[in-house]
């Protein structure tokens, strides 16, 4: 049988498209397979090494990757388009998520129960999976991986990680930085490729014990109908269409400057982002017009990055047709920026006079694009916020005490914010959504040792000691 070749595939710099930041070698189906059987091997000395020891390989990689912070926010900004202060954040979180997890190597890892009998010692002990399947997204390239990755490897799982193709370096530098942290060998094994190709492999492998992915609706699908029936562990987070609500009581200046920064942050291309933005009639004028001057005060192709490839711009770009061609009115933005054609670069956009049948109050536009929306009180508000397939996260910005509470108790959202932006996450905390926003179990914080552990229960029978 003719083996077959590799692909070689060239990055380009969505900031410059026409420079190539450098080359990567694809893997082949087969290498894949054997990747996935190197993980398998990895698995029982990685699995019996003391959980403390391996947090201290953690340790060891956040402390690498603070010390390569610049070159790989560089490179990782060249990669996917992220302003590189974006990017500096983002390898900061990777830091502070290695750090969390790699303490939870000195956490308890089980319990004593009582028994019926006293002859008996009864006990729980969590052990990890095996091998998990780690598929990850273009738009954080660092954070993501390591958020799942971190987990996986210190509970004592091995890993072969598929990054996105259009962050394959990225990818590549932070595998070698966990090998510089001192990780066996075949621990953590990266591959490189196509998710239409190489995913199917990793998905089905009878080797691999779990999935977890970070990615399109469409993908997660897929890995449900292929995996699902396979009995495989799996966790899913997927898109969002995030809504914040505004109302009369609230601090406008705070609500006007959060929702842009929600929305635009890192152009738009978060599952957090937020897309739709319900206003009460009374400060609606005043409101928009706050959130037209905080728009402003973005400098695309300095504080606001490009978008990530050809593809996203021209999904972005389809997007913003649609909703003119469906009677949305664009007040702001709505363009390429003319100045700035070397990269895939599009205003912030606003538009008003939204209605919920049109595809902008329903789709995932993942680009810098915000629907706005005039309301009469918070119960309309509340209702179409809700009226959504998707319930990452959403956001009220109000003085009134009891409207917010009752809002953590209706929205429909795994992420809940009061005065606060869509977006953002912390290590400890967990992240996910409902409906078709998430499947199965939250991920980060004590939450990722759910899916990332499963539960033995042990009995002992014979513990009592008698004289004889
Ligand atoms: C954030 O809002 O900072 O893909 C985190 C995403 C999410 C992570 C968002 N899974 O955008």
């Amino acid at each position: 049988m003719a083996t077959e070749t590799r692909e070689i595939r060239e990055q380009y710099n969505p900031a410059n498209t026409s420079e190539c930041i450098g080359k990567i070698e694809l893997h082949t189906v087969e290498e894949t397979e054997a990747k996935i059987e190197a993980s398998g091997k990895a698995f029982g000395e990685w699995s019996r090494m003391s959980s403390v020891a391996r947090g201290e390989i953690l340790h060891k990689m956040a402390d690498l990757l603070i010390e390569h912070m610049e070159p790989l926010a560089e490179l990782a900004s060249k990669e996917m388009g992220k302003t590189v202060p974006e990017m500096i954040g983002e390898v900061k979180r990777g830091a502070s998520i290695l750090r969390y997890f790699a303490q939870e190597g000195m956490r308890a890892a089980g319990e004593v129960l009582p028994s019926v009998s006293e002859e008996k010692m009864l006990f729980t002990k969590r052990v990890p999976l095996g091998v998990v399947a780690i598929i990850t997204p273009w738009n954080f390239p660092i954070a993501i991986p390591l958020w799942k990755i971190a987990p996986a490897l210190v509970y004592g799982n091995t890993v072969v990680w598929k990054p996105s193709i259009e962050v394959a370096l990225t990818g590549q530098y932070i595998a070698d930085l966990f090998l510089k942290a001192g990780l066996p060998e075949h621990v953590l094994n990266i591959v490189q490729g196509r998710g239409s190709k190489l995913g199917t492999v990793l998905i089905k492998s009878p080797i691999v014990k779990a999935i977890s992915f970070t990615g399109s609706n469409a993908v997660g699908q897929q890995i449900l109908n292929e995996a699902g029936p396979l009995n495989k562990k799996i966790q899913l987070e997927l898109g969002g269409k995030n809504a914040a609500i505004i109302l009369a009581d609230a601090d406008l200046e705070l609500a006007a400057r959060l929702t842009i920064e929600g929305a635009m942050k890192q152009t738009g291309q978060r599952c957090t982002a937020t897309s739709r933005v319900y206003i009460e009639a009374s400060v609606y004028d005043e409101a928009v017009e706050k959130l037209i001057k905080y728009a402003k005060q973005i400098k695309v192709g300095e504080t606001m990055g490009p978008l990530a490839s050809r593809q996203q711009f021209e999904s972005v770009m389809e997007h913003i047709a649609r909703a003119k061609a469906q009677g949305a009115k664009c007040i702001f933005g709505g363009k390429p920026v003319a100045e700035l054609s070397h990269g895939y670069y599009v205003e912030p956009t606003l538009f008003v006079d939204v209605t919920h049948e049109m595809d902008l109050a329903r789709e995932e536009v993942f680009g810098p694009v915000l629907a706005i929306f005039k309301v009469a009180d918070y119960e309309e508000a509340i209702r179409l916020a809700n009226d959504s397939e998707f319930g990452l996260s959403a956001s009220i910005y109000t003085a009134n005490i009891q409207k917010a509470f009752d809002f953590i108790e209706r929205s429909e959202v795994g992420l809940v914010q009061i005065n606060d932006e869509t977006g953002g996450a912390e290590p400890q905390a967990p992240f996910g959504g409902m409906k078709n926003s998430s499947t199965g179990f939250r991920e980060q914080g004590q939450a990722a040792k759910e899916f990332f552990t499963v539960l033995k229960t042990v009995t002992i029978n014979g513990i009592r000691y008698k004289k004889s």
